[in-house]
């Protein structure tokens, strides 16, 4: 995955005339799907064996990815922000004044798990990255949804700097909030974790992201529900399987309520 396919397929979404299909093969197989269709070994560093070797839902959606035309989330224009955007946590009371705040002065991301390079990032860092801009419906399990704009660079980015293993098949977000001592936690698998919109934004409707909102760092990934758009993250870590992650389901409300793992809008 990288800049140019995102430019691709953001214009692609806007109904920009783009030759899709062919670019579109050119340029984004950055997940080894081309190596599952064309037979060939490697493909952006990933390999045919993590494709092959992942369960067929991986595969069906991988192939969606790259076929179906509603593959993007809608984009929507900035006259249709919702002002104020609701703040939703789980906290008990749910407020605003409860949430983490983290001095930006020390923040740094972790990067861990399977992957070649370790590294913390830095705000400074993060901001230094290319960054997207993108407009999209928030919708909320609990019967809310909010259209937001949101600021920052590509996970894949990241991913792809930290050179996850072949091994890896999902990456876990753990967050500075605690839920009775247990810090709240979710989890994607590589197809939504490399997807042109899936961001780590940092900034929201054009100001630094608010401490309501996820501050410093908040994922966007824009064809899941709420849940899975972790707020405050401090950590990512590249996994073979969920098994050993909380209780197993791959976030703190899979594990805890019967919220699904995969939460497709
Ligand atoms: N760390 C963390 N991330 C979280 C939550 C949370 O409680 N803690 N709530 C989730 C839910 S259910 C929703 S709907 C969105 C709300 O994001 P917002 O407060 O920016 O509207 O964050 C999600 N990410
Ligand atoms: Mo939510």
């Amino acid at each position: 995955m990288n800049d140019e396919t995102r430019y691709i397929l953001s214009d692609a979404a806007r109904g920009l005339d783009v030759p899709t299909r062919r670019l579109f093969l050119r340029n984004a197989l950055g997940l080894g799907t081309l190596a599952m269709l064309s037979g060939c070994d490697v493909v952006d560093g990933l390999s045919a064996e993590r494709v092959l070797g992942s369960m067929s839902d991986f595969n069906d959606r991988a192939q969606a990815w790259l076929f179906n035309p509603n593959t993007l989330a809608r984009e929507y224009p900035a006259r249709m922000i919702t002002r104020p955007f609701p703040f939703n946590s789980f906290y008990t009371p749910n407020s605003p004044d409860l949430a983490p705040r983290i001095d930006p002065r020390d923040f740094v991301l972790n990067v861990t798990g399977l992957a070649e390079r370790k590294d913390d990032w830095t705000l400074r860092q993060l901001y230094a990255l290319p960054r997207f801009t993108q407009i999209t419906r928030h919708v909320c399990i609990e019967g809310w949804s909010a259209i937001g704009k949101w600021h920052g660079p590509m996970l894949g980015t990241i991913l792809n700097a930290a050179d996850i293993r072949r091994a890896a098949r999902y990456v876990v977000f753990t967050c500075a909030d605690l839920y009775s001592g247990q810090a709240y936690y979710e989890s994607l698998d590589l197809i939504d974790a490399f997807h042109p919109q899936t961001i780590l934004a940092w900034a929201m409707n054009d100001r630094m992201l608010s401490v309501a909102h996820g501050a410093p760092i908040r994922l966007r990934v824009e064809r899941q529900l709420g849940y899975k758009h972790a707020k405050y993250v401090m950590r990512i870590d590249a996994v073979a399987s969920l098994a050993g992650i909380g209780l197993g389901k791959g976030g703190y409300w899979e594990d805890r309520v019967d919220y699904d793992w995969y939460a497709g809008i």
